[in-house]
């Protein structure tokens, strides 16, 4: 009987983890379906990186038939998940459409170095749709500048 409970869970587990791989992964995946499987979306960092303090990056947004999606309004949203962390930035980055489904945005701030999240939303016309991207390690490669602390921001 335990052992079919236990057979059951780990069962599950395993549909879980192939259904959605990157739970049980902290690469940064750069290239998103979102949530409700409306349009697709990849994030271009720097090229060495996303540092502490304001980002530049650009973002490719497709639909679901891999078609460039123009005129959506995009936001972007920082977020620190952490347990204990729990917080965005007051800066809101500010995106602009450059042509065949690219946007970039030049102020996207992380007040702290560690794992960062980007939520970004896609609305066009009347289709809202999200995809979260995630960030193991905001400024691993250089040390944090002072200023940065655990909390809103700076900014
Ligand atoms: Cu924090």
């Amino acid at each position: 009987m335990y052992k079919n409970i236990f057979s059951t869970a780990l069962l599950i587990f395993a549909s879980v983890m192939l259904l959605f791989p990157q739970l049980g992964s902290t690469e940064e995946s750069l290239k998103k379906v979102t949530d409700n499987k409306k349009f697709q979306v990849e994030v271009t960092l720097p090229g060495d990186g996303f540092k502490v303090g304001i980002n530049d990056l650009s973002l490719k947004v497709t639909d679901a038939k891999g078609k460039a999606v123009e005129g959506a309004i995009i936001s972007i949203t920082p977020w620190m998940p952490m347990p204990g962390m729990e917080h965005g930035v007051n800066l809101r980055p500010e995106v602009k459409e450059t042509g065949k489904g690219s946007y970039t945005s030049k102020n996207v701030g992380f007040s702290m170095p560690g794992k960062w999240q980007l939520i970004v939303t896609v609305n066009r016309k009347d289709t809202d749709d999200r995809a979260t991207f995630e960030f193991a390690n905001v400024g691993g490669a250089t040390v944090a500048k002072t200023g940065a602390y655990c909390g809103w921001n700076w900014w």
